[in-house]
């Protein structure tokens, strides 16, 4: 056979085996044998550039980098979906659609993910879009392709066929990702929407090809040489076509119908792949939709029912109390453990005592926990129909649960530990002190804390300055070296820097950023000690509250103390504008092109605030290169050397 013959013979099977296994989840070969394939079609193509096709199935893989995504205004509006909670709003809408006539319904899930088009000329992928606001989106073509299921070639080729869908990431691809990442000490991302959204988004396709994303086909926007009476028609014939069509829908005649499937779906809910947050309930006749017409960009022949937050009943055991690094003790419930929103909920935050009385929470009721938002769980209200005999109201404990101290109650629902040398604040206080984003005191973790005050070798963060090796190396697990490294960062902490002594003295309300305000407004911390709450409240991003804070912290008599002798143990108290975290420490950039909102000299003095290093010129040594418009040889160059190719949005997600 002719090497042209074979690779078109290839790209056929591959699409189709493709297909197979991705959009009807029945694939008739092998993994092996869909690689053998593959890696002869790539050597045929290698060998035969002049049969290059941008649909054949190995483009796929990713490779295109882009200094930034082009605008796409939509041939067809993206409208959005008007959201309705109870199943009454779901009735008024059929009432409301009845009065165009005896129509019929879709009913499908929402999935959670995030909206594009795919635009398809002759049967073949052209061009994908992000949604944008609706009317100009992003071109992610380079990017779509790398997902699997959405077809390159289509297996019919009506002249123009413009499809809408969902691209999300599998629950379990999520989690692995978040492993990864909290391994290479990367952020995490909040839930795989965001996952999704951040992946599609990146400018090197590699990355969105490494990360699992996967679509559902939920809508024809456009469609010219097919026709279709009925939404669910159409999507049957996306399906033939090669699409992986939204699962799980139904066609429902009236308002009870829809209902019945919206609450079979809310009970697969749990255990499906993918998140979804509520069903979309369509007109299914298709002649309705430009009769019914829309809302500013909101269809009125569609609307979205949101599911109500999870939540479940389980027992509320005890009710421990933490101990803060402010000093503010924290009630937590202990539940018998229970299956949330795909994970195992123990424990909740009680926040403090007037949420607990506001619910009149007590030990041994049963209590209805929801998750708020992605992650936290809460407890909504008690189910007092199973309320025991004999409980009693809870009451905050008097004396701190760590040092025994009587604790005060602020004029907030606060109840406060106010003992500076109370134990758990002064062990949180110093490992704070000590951590990375503050003195980055490189081997005082939590363990060393608590074992340098049981030992009664430190009483507050001036000691640690006067800690000796000979101190530190007969602790458990310590050990000569270890002591002496320990002696050594504690050495290089004392050059830290005035933004991060400040973060690090634990000031409530003053986080990092804040604190670096503080650092350059004042200049040293002597002035720092002097600062009004008029001055204070003048810098940007400071209310009264935060300037409060800083001016009680420094009217102790022992944070005058604890300065006096952090300066006379040589940490510097002066600014120095300088690296403000080691984020960056190891890595070298190199900028080119530009940026699209940033100058070169902001981006450079963020990746030097950082600990970075900004280099001109490429090389095998470069860590990244951060690429904006109109990039030039240092683009060419790093993509020959595979060097990591970034754009400015994920430069600030970098920094963050
Ligand atoms: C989804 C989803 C989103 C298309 C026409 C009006 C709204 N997230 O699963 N949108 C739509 O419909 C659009 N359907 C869906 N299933």
């Amino acid at each position: 056979m002719e090497a042209k013959e074979r690779i078109e013979f290839l790209r056929k099977e591959l699409q189709r085996h493709s297909i197979l296994y991705y959009v009807y989840d029945a694939p008739e070969i092998s993994d092996f044998e869909y690689d053998a394939m593959f890696d002869e079609l790539k050597k045929l193509e290698e060998a035969h550039p002049e049969y290059d096709s941008p649909t054949s199935p190995t483009k796929r893989v990713g490779g295109a980098v882009l200094d930034k995504f082009e605008k796409v205004t939509h041939r067809n509006r993206m409208g959005s979906l008007d959201d309705v909670f109870s199943y009454d709003a779901v009735s008024d809408f059929v009432r409301d659609m009845k009065v165009y006539g005896d129509l019929t319904f879709s009913v499908e899930p929402k999935i959670d993910g995030l909206s594009v088009c795919l635009h398809y000329e002759n049967g073949v992928f052209t061009q994908g879009a992000t949604r944008g606001d609706g009317s100009v989106g992003e071109n992610v073509t380079e990017n779509l392709k790398t997902i699997g299921s959405i077809p390159l070639r289509l297996t019919g080729e009506p002249p123009l066929l413009e499809v809408r869908g969902e691209v999300y990431m599998p629950k379990k691809s999520f989690i692995e990702l978040n492993e990864l990442r909290e391994i290479n000490g990367e952020a995490l991302f909040a839930n795989p929407r965001n996952a999704a959204a951040g992946s599609l988004r990146q400018l090197d396709s590699k990355i969105t090809a490494e990360r699992k994303l996967d679509i559902f086909i939920f809508n024809v926007q456009e469609a010219d040489g097919l026709t279709f009476e009925t939404h669910t028609g159409s999507l049957e014939q996306m399906s033939r076509l090669g699409f992986r069509v939204i699962p799980y829908i139904k066609e429902a005649r009236d308002a009870d119908e829809i209902i019945e499937h919206i609450k079979k779906i809310g009970e697969l809910r749990q255990d499906l792949p993918f998140d979804i947050d509520g069903v979309v309930i369509k007109v299914n006749e298709l002649d309705m939709r430009p009769r019914i017409g829309e809302n500013t960009g909101r269809p009125k022949w569609a609307v979205a029912y949101k599911f109500p937050p999870e939540a479940k009943l389980t027992k509320l055991t005890d009710i421990t109390v933490q101990v803060g690094r402010t000093g503010v003790l924290t009630p937590l419930a202990v539940l018998e453990p229970v299956r949330l929103a795909g994970t195992t909920v123990r424990a909740a935050t009680l926040h403090n005592i007037d949420f607990i009385n506001s619910k009149d929470i007590r030990i041994g009721d049963t209590v209805e926990v929801s998750k708020a938002g992605d992650i936290i769980p809460e407890v909504r209200r008690v189910e007092l129909s199973k309320r025991p005999a004999g409980t009693a109201p809870y009451k905050m404990p008097e004396f701190c649960p760590s040092c025994g101290e009587p604790v005060v109650r602020d004029d907030e629902a606060a109840v406060r530990c106010t003992n500076s040398a109370c134990p758990a604040q002064l062990e949180r206080n110093l490992v704070h002190f000590a951590s990375r984003d503050a003195m980055n005191i490189d081997g005082m973790g939590p363990a060393v804390v608590k074992a340098f005050i049981d030992g009664g070798l430190i009483n507050d963060a001036a000691d640690i300055y006067k800690l000796k090796k000979e101190d530190i190396a007969p602790l458990e697990r310590m050990g000569d070296k270890s002591a002496e490294n320990l002696i050594t960062a504690i050495e290089n902490s004392k050059k830290a820097g005035l933004d991060r002594l400040i973060y690090a003295l634990g000031i409530r309300n003053i986080g990092q950023k804040a604190a670096s305000a503080l650092a350059a407004e004042f200049g040293n911390i002597d002035a720092l000690f002097e600062a009004d709450v008029e001055r204070l409240s003048a810098i940007p991003d400071f209310g009264e509250i935060t300037a409060l804070s800083v001016v009680n912290f420094f009217s102790h008599p022992q944070s005058k103390k604890l300065i006096d002798e952090l300066k006379a143990a040589g940490v510097a108290t002066e600014y120095e504008k300088k690296a403000t975290s080691d984020k960056f420490t190891g890595l070298t950039f190199v900028l080119t092109g530009t940026l699209p909102t940033m100058t070169r000299e902001q981006a450079e003095a963020m990746i030097t605030e950082r600990g970075g290093k900004a280099s001109s010129s490429v090389s095998k040594n470069t860590s990244y290169v951060l690429a904006g418009e109109k990039a030039g040889s240092k683009l060419t160059k790093a993509q020959a050397l595979g060097v990591r190719i970034i754009g400015e949005e994920e430069f600030l997600l970098m920094c963050e």
